[in-house]
């Protein structure tokens, strides 16, 4: 039995020894990295049964991917091999770190977050998981959980991936409709800018990217991305105005906090813990683990976006993709904490 299942494109990821641009980087450490199993990884280390679908390269790398994501303890037994494709990879540098003071009154030494001066390069074009379509996906795993965690980067990978995820996110049976139900959709909007080049993507962004929100259960979207996609402005409410169909839509809001819209329809707004960030990469997929966690255990919408800051709080405060996330007591009791201890 499967709590979530996650489906999409991970990667080896190559993070650099030092900082600075990529052609001064001299070595790399191998990681992993992939939106959707970063959820499924942190969701099984959060003690719930979590399944990661996708296809992998007949490689080496293949092998370190699978062999990975199956240590955190996630299913990984729908993972199909390709001989015929690589596994992707990619490769991140690191901006220099802030270094100096934010007193306005020496204003001459900067304070550049580290992440606005990083690069991502993918070497994923043609890889195994950009050939997914609904001809080669295991069709009963992939519908297995109570949940089936989606994201708009595999929508960008290639025309079959667009139209695995439309047949994905069209098919759920909404509770109450009849039928037997199937799983939630949680829809992650991660609009990964480098993927959606003209002349690479399917279908431009911003309609494909609405279009399977509006046909998921469970959103989540960022501020910053919803003004970049479909250039809404105005906070939550503007967003959710777009969005009005899932009937749980979580607007993140950057190191303010995050604003989720569920059930009776009112914003609840809950501020994300003040952190020194080391790398923002793989913080969302965290938040989200932490929010279908919580939804998997039932907890209110305001636990729920506790337990979201408090995995991608892990996140932020670790150079990788993926950290482990606190222990589910430990979360427990600091997701408890009275009002004036969140801020
Ligand atoms: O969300 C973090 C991801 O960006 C990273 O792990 C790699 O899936 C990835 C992507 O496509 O950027």
């Amino acid at each position: 039995d499967i709590d979530v299942v996650c489906l999409g494109e991970s990667m080896v990821t190559f993070l650099p020894s030092v900082p600075g641009p990529l052609a001064d980087v001299p070595s790399f450490h191998r990681a992993i990295g992939g939106a959707e199993s970063n959820v499924a990884c942190t969701l099984a280390r959060a003690g719930h049964r979590a399944g990661w679908v996708s296809r992998v390269g007949a490689d080496g790398f293949g092998d370190h991917l699978v062999a990975a994501i199956a240590a955190h303890g996630v299913d990984v037994s729908a993972v199909a091999r390709d001989p015929e494709r690589p596994t992707g990879i990619y490769f991140r540098t690191d901006g220099e770190r802030a270094t100096g003071t934010a007193d306005p009154a020496t204003p001459s030494i900067p304070t550049t977050p580290s992440s606005a001066l990083s690069e991502v390069v993918y070497y994923r074009a043609g890889s195994a998981a950009s050939a997914m379509s609904p001809a080669n996906i295991p069709h009963r795993a992939v519908r297995a959980g109570q949940v089936l965690h989606l994201t708009g980067i595999t929508a960008a990978l290639s025309a079959g991936c667009l139209a695995l995820l439309r047949e994905l996110t069209s098919a759920r049976t909404p509770t109450g409709q009849g039928g037997s139900p199937g799983p939630l959709v949680s829809f992650d909007v991660n609009y990964r800018v480098g993927l959606w080049r003209p002349n690479t993507a399917p279908e431009p962004a911003a309609e494909v990217l609405r279009e399977l929100a509006r046909h998921s259960d469970i959103v989540f979207v960022g501020e910053d991305e919803a003004a970049a996609v479909w250039g809404v402005t105005g906070g939550p409410e503007a967003v959710r105005e777009l969005l009005p169909e899932p009937a749980v839509l979580v607007v993140k809001q950057g190191a303010a906090g995050a604003t989720a819209f569920a059930g009776d329809g009112a914003a609840v707004f809950v501020p994300a813990l003040r952190v020194d960030v080391v790398s923002p990469v793989g913080a969302g997929d965290a938040f989200a683990a932490g929010f279908l966690s919580g939804t998997l255990r039932g907890l209110p919408v305001r636990e729920r976006l506790r337990h979201g800051h408090l995995m991608a709080a892990a996140v932020l405060t670790d150079a990788g993709d993926l950290a482990p996330p606190p222990a589910r007591d430990v979360a427990d009791r600091l997701v408890a904490l009275d009002e004036e201890s969140w801020g």
